[in-house]
């Protein structure tokens, strides 16, 4: 069914949004590219993403926060002639199923299309999320064609913080490219703290990340990627973002379980990024 007790749809401003309340957890999700606005956790009521209070909601641009679905690819398109992070989280997406079990309440969604300029694949995507006590996110790229293809994507989530002065990461190591530095490569620091904008790309396979905030650790469970991608845009980039406030990003970090390096896909072959937050 499309529906169970533990869901409605409500909307807001130009979009619907699927609410999900069940005795473990509450969670929203943007019909608008699928695109998870909240998660709070009924044992402890922390929401544990970020959405910017100036986030748009008129249907055409991704909304600035949650956990925006990249896909086909990550970042700019090798062409430069289309928008970053691909085509899936601008699109209208569809409620598959719903169902409520003793773990939660899990909700399968897909977007109205797979196909799109950039990209020549021919694809299924499929988005599923189980609303419990944690949150899995898991995204499904099965390759319906007859030839190989390729895809980056990511789930780019934007984890709430107290202050990003007082916030540090654990689980990262090896090396990673510096998005603000030419993607130059570096050493993960041992003490990895914030105090400047952020934008990087690490290459290990890292299951568990734990963001230290000043009270709380939200853990990010990864499978399926090839890096991690840690993003603060800090307080230039925060100002000059329409859909930011300019003190943004003291409150915001994201923690990002991608695919960067190229997922190729034989016919028939499935893919699935995963992601759970705790
Ligand atoms: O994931 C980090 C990043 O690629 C940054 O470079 C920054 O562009 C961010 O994503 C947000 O991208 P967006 O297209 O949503 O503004």
């Amino acid at each position: 069914m499309l529906l169970t007790n533990s869901t409605q749809i409500i909307t807001r401003k130009s979009i619907q949004v699927l609410q999900i309340d069940n005795a473990l957890g509450f969670a929203e999700i943007a019909l608008f590219g699928g695109h998870i606005l909240s998660f709070t956790p009924k044992h402890d009521g922390r929401e544990r993403l970020w959405v910017s209070e100036n986030a748009i909601y008129d249907g055409k641009k991704a909304i600035r926060g949650g956990v925006p679905i990249c896909w086909p690819w990550f970042g700019d398109h090798k062409s430069d002639e289309f928008g970053a992070h691909g085509y899936v989280r601008d699109q209208a997406w569809h409620i598959v199923q719903s169902q409520d079990s003793e773990l939660g309440t899990l909700v399968t969604l897909q977007p109205a299309t797979t196909q799109g300029p950039g990209f020549d694949g021919q694809t299924e995507l499929t988005l599923t999320v189980l609303v419990g006590k944690t949150l899995t996110i898991q995204l499904n790229s099965k390759n319906i064609g007859e030839t190989n293809t390729s895809i980056n994507c990511a789930l780019h989530t934007y984890f709430a913080v107290s202050d990003i002065n007082q916030t540090h990461l654990s689980g990262l190591q090896g090396k990673y490219l510096d998005k603000t530095r030419d993607f130059d490569s570096f050493d993960t620091p041992s003490n990895y703290q914030f105090n400047e904008e952020t934008d990087r790309v690490h290459l290990f396979k890292a299951s568990e990340v734990t963001i230290h905030d000043q009270q709380t650790e939200t853990s990010v469970l990864s499978e399926g990627h090839d890096s991690i991608v840690v993003w603060n845009p800090w307080q230039e980039k925060s100002i000059s973002m329409a859909d930011m406030a300019d003190d943004s990003y003291l409150t915001m970090l994201c923690v990002e379980t991608a695919v960067t390096q190229g997922q190729i896909l034989s016919p028939g072959q499935v893919h699935t990024l995963q992601q759970i937050i705790r």
